[in-house]
């Protein structure tokens, strides 16, 4: 059988009837990659860490699995309209559906509002070439979210940001897959948090998937510019290399604690020289991609296990939420770009002295 997405493949976990129509563009069914260099570099005998590379979603991003959710419910209950505030990533998903949506034949307008400048190239182009009204404003993510909120509350139109509970409930669908494919659940899930949906998802999914002996510590990382839940108070002027989780006012707090209360975990904060030392050696020495908030999961177990956070012999799924894509302007500047920026003659000789190769001995 085809795969045709993860609300068929997992609807007995969803709210999904047999009338729902699936709104779905294949999202899902995303790798799961051993992570060695990182293993090793964490300190800890017989760690075993995997990446689950969420970047490989057809939008970039984990927000496909909640979006597919959101969307198919919109259209279930006749709506013709979804909004959302978004640091990028949920805006490209939302008019990705919204587009798939129209051309299933229904009516489906997406409009999205975002923080004027600080929303990475790859995201913002997304969202205007799948077709959503994408309006910029002066102010952060939890600004946007307020008029989103407001505008919802008087106007006829369908909120898809993660207050939406099929959003949170569709991203439960990678915890059932990690499982699946592990065959158990893994003894530390770490994750980036922002607006903290995420974490409250994979919790859910972590709870009511069938078939595992136990169910992971959830490891949250904020960054250490936008870290409320960790330093306790919602933070003003959140700031971060990683955008995508510049957020001060997360619309998940509670439940995000209570995954890492219930959990036995933690929620902890890494500097944006500890998520970008992560975002080079993902790329650098294990060979991956991701945007440089994802890196803060792996930022967060290395910080973790030089702390002694972490077990011996235990088993650690890192999520990388967003594709290495979606922000070109940061993997430059993280990058020796000294041999990118003079441009050469097409010269095999000036060629060869710029890479400083040298000529093999003569063979006798
Ligand atoms: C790559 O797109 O909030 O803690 O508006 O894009 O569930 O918010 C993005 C969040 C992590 C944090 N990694 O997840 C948005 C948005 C990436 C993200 C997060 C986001 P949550």
């Amino acid at each position: 059988m085809p795969y045709t997405g993860t609300i068929n493949k997992y609807a007995k976990y969803l709210s999904v009837a047999e009338n729902t129509p699936v709104i779905s563009i294949q999202e899902g069914q995303t790798p799961l990659v051993p992570a060695p260099h990182i293993a090793s570099a964490c300190g800890v005998d017989g760690l075993k860490v995997y990446f689950k590379i969420e970047g490989l979603n057809p939008t970039g991003s984990f927000k496909d699995r909640g979006m597919t959710m959101a969307v198919s419910k919109a259209v279930e209950k006749g709506a013709t309209r979804i909004i959302c505030a978004s640091t990028g990533n949920t805006s490209a998903s939302a008019a990705a559906f919204a587009a798939r949506a129209r051309g299933l034949g229904y009516d489906m307008d997406c409009y999205v509002i975002i923080p004027a400048g600080y929303v990475a190239l790859g995201k913002l182009s997304q969202a205007m070439i799948y077709g959503a009204k994408v309006i910029q404003i002066e102010g952060n993510f939890d600004a946007a979210l307020n008029i989103v909120k407001e505008l919802c509350d008087q106007y006829p139109i369908e909120l898809v940001n993660s207050l939406n509970p099929y959003r949170i409930e569709g991203q439960k669908t990678s915890a059932y897959e990690i499982c699946d494919e592990l065959g158990d659940a893994p003894d530390y899930l770490c994750i980036p948090v922002g607006n903290a949906g995420n974490i409250t998802a994979y919790w859910a999914g972590f709870s009511d998937y069938q078939g595992a002996s136990k169910k992971p510590k959830m490891y949250g990382f904020q960054a250490a510019g936008a870290a409320p839940i960790v330093d306790g108070a919602p933070v003003e002027k959140p700031e971060t290399v990683g955008t995508a989780i510049r957020i001060g006012n997360p619309a998940s707090w509670k439940q995000a604690e209570a995954a890492r209360d219930q959990s036995g975990g933690l929620i902890d904060k890494v500097t944006d020289d500890e998520m970008l030392a992560a975002y080079r050696m993902i790329h650098q020495d294990e060979g991956y991609a991701c945007e440089p908030a994802s890196a803060a999961s792996v930022a967060g177990l290395i910080k973790s296990a030089q702390a002694g956070k972490i077990e011996p012999g235990s088993t650690v799924v890192c999520v990388l939420t967003g594709n290495g894509l979606k922000d070109p302007k940061v993997a430059m500047e993280q990058s020796d770009m000294a041999s990118a920026e003079k441009v050469y003659q097409a010269d095999s000789f000036e060629i060869a002295q710029a890479l400083g190769l040298k000529a093999a001995p003569v063979q006798q």
